[in-house]
C-alpha cells in the first residue's frame, strides 16, 4: 500500500486499487474508492479550498458537536474546530500489500490566534486512517497537555453513499433511546431496521451493537465503534435542496450519514490524559 501527496490532498492505495483521499483541510476523507465504486457521498458543490467545511466524506467534529449554548465551546461555530483547520501530515506509518495506514496531527499551533483564544486548552489530537481491502479504519487519540481538565465531544461525520435511500434500512438501533431533533422529542427505537422516509436527525445514546446499513435486505455497510458509544443517523431530505453547497438537490436519495461518536455526553480529559476511540467501516 502506498501514499502520495500533491498539495493539500493526501492518497492512499493499495496494489488491489483500492484508494482514499484526505484533504490536509479538516483531514477530510472525501473518497474511499472499492472495485472502482465510490463508497462516500460528497456534494458536487462541496467546497474543497478551506472556505467552508466540507458537504461530505467524513468531517471531523471536535472538540463540540452540533453548537454549544453554553460553557468554553459556546463560542465556536458548530461541530467546532476541527473540520476548518489545516493538519499536519504526520506520515505513512505502516503499510503492506492488503493495509495502509497515515496520520495526522492537529495541536494548537495549527489554529488560528482567534481561535485559540476562544478554546484556550493545550491540546493534540492524532488522527489515523487506515484503508484495507475491506474496510476504512479511522482513529483518534485526543491528549490534554495542559494544566486544566477540558470537556469535549468527537464525532465521525460519515456521509456513506447508497444507491437508493427508499431500500434502506439501518439495523442495530433498536430499543435504543435516541433524541430527535426533527421532532425535538425522546423517544426509543421500535424497528429491527430504521427505514428513511422523510428528514431524520436523530442522536441514538449508548448504542450496544454494530450498526449496518442495508439496501434491500442486503448489507453495504457494517460500522464497528470502539469507545464511541453513540450514533448519529441524519439524512437533510429536502432540506438539502436549500444548502447551497448540497448537490445535487436530490442529493438527499443517494446518502445517509451514519456517525459514530461520543456526543450524548461531555467527557471530561484530565490533565495529561489520553481518550482514544475508533471506528471501522466495513463493506
Ligand atoms: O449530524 C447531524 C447534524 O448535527 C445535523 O443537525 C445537521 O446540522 C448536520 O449535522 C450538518 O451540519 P453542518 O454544520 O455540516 O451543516
Amino acid at each position: 500500500g502506498g501514499m502520495s501527496v500533491e498539495s493539500d490532498n493526501v492518497t492512499l492505495s493499495l496494489p488491489s486499487g483500492e484508494s482514499v483521499k484526505v484533504l490536509l483541510y479538516g483531514a477530510t476523507v472525501i473518497s474511499w474508492i472499492v472495485d472502482g465504486q465510490e463508497k462516500l457521498f460528497l456534494s458536487e458543490k462541496a467546497k474543497l479550498d478551506g472556505t467552508k467545511p466540507v458537504r461530505g466524506g467524513i468531517p471531523l467534529v471536535f472538540p463540540v458537536f452540533g453548537k454549544a449554548t453554553e460553557g468554553p465551546t459556546a463560542v465556536l461555530t458548530q461541530h467546532g474546530f476541527a473540520r476548518i483547520c489545516k493538519w499536519e501530515l504526520l506520515g505513512k506509518t505502516s503499510e503492506s500489500e492488503r493495509s495502509v495506514q497515515v496520520d495526522f496531527g492537529l495541536g494548537p499551533e495549527n489554529l488560528t490566534a482567534g481561535l485559540q483564544k476562544q478554546w484556550p486548552y493545550p491540546f493534540g489530537l492524532i488522527y489515523s486512517v487506515t484503508l484495507t481491502r475491506t474496510s476504512l479504519e479511522t482513529k483518534i487519540l485526543v491528549r490534554n497537555e495542559g494544566s486544566e481538565t477540558f470537556d469535549f465531544n468527537w464525532l465521525f461525520h460519515t456521509y456513506l453513499r447508497v444507491p437508493d435511500i427508499s431500500t434502506v434500512g439501518v439495523e442495530g438501533l433498536k430499543g435504543v433511546q435516541y433524541k430527535d431533533k426533527v421532532t425535538a422529542s425522546e423517544a426509543t427505537e421500535e424497528n429491527a431496521e430504521l427505514a428513511i422516509v422523510s428528514k431524520v436527525d436523530r442522536v441514538y445514546a449508548n448504542v450496544s451493537n454494530t450498526v449496518v446499513v442495508k439496501s434491500g435486505g442486503n448489507p453495504l455497510y457494517r460500522v464497528e465503534r470502539t469507545n464511541l458509544e453513540d450514533v448519529v443517523i441524519w439524512n437533510p431530505w429536502e432540506d438539502a435542496v436549500g444548502m447551497a453547497d448540497f448537490s445535487p438537490d436530490d442529493g438527499y436519495k443517494n446518502m445517509i450519514c451514519v456517525e459514530a461518536g461520543a456526543v450524548s455526553k461531555w467527557h471530561k480529559l484530565e490533565p495529561q490524559n489520553v481518550w482514544e476511540a475508533g471506528a471501522v467501516i466495513h463493506i
